[in-house]
């Protein structure tokens, strides 16, 4: 069975190990999925977000950092930050936005997390293709996958029906 899952819905309320914010570079927040995590969360996300800025400065594209999940179902959040479309990944943005699913992947079997969820990255405010962005996430995934056994799940959780759609016909091909 695949170990691969979609959802329809929103992400604050997906119990899993981890969930995956769609962050930006200076991690205090914004809207988006962001918006909603830290609603959600509560201040402690943010509090510890702070806390790694003043450690390391912000978090560059495609990297990925980790705080608690406060007052989510989640036990922890990874926050990534995707890359802004410009148009023909001229910016290599389809290797950046490979690089925020590969990191968190990482992350998440560092802190012996075994169960993800993911939301589209960069298909909002960033305004990347979602096919190219779904067909990026989708292979990233399944690849590391192949290769890593340590995962037992990982949920795509598309908050829009379009991006759903999308997941689906990857998940049945
Ligand atoms: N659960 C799951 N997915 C969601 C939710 C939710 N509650 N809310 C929105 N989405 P975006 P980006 C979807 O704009 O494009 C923020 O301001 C949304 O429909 O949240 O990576 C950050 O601070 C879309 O498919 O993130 C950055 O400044 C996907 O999440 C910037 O936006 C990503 O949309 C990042 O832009």
């Amino acid at each position: 069975m695949s170990k691969i899952k979609i959802l329809q819905g929103d992400i604050t309320k997906v119990d899993v190990d981890v969930i995956v914010n769609a962050a930006n570079t200076s991690l205090l927040g914004g809207g988006g999925v962001d918006g909603a995590i830290h609603r959600a969360g509560g201040s402690q996300i943010l509090d510890e977000c702070r806390d790694i800025r003043a450690r390391q400065g912000g978090c560059d594209p495609g990297e990925a950092v980790i705080t608690n999940a406060g007052n989510l179902p989640a036990i922890k959040v990874i926050h990534t930050v995707g890359p802004v479309w410009t148009g023909d990944n001229e910016g290599g943005q389809r290797a950046v936005l490979a690089s925020c699913y590969l990191e968190s992947l990482k992350l998440a079997i560092a802190n012996n997390l075994k169960t993800i969820a993911f939301p589209n990255i960069s298909t909002g405010v960033y305004r990347f293709p979602k096919d190219l962005a779904a067909q990026t996430a989708f292979k990233t995934v399944q690849d590391f996958l192949l290769k890593n056994e340590v995962i037992d799940e990982v949920i795509f959780v598309c908050f829009d029906l379009e991006n759903f759609n999308l997941y689906q016909k990857l998940l049945d091909s």
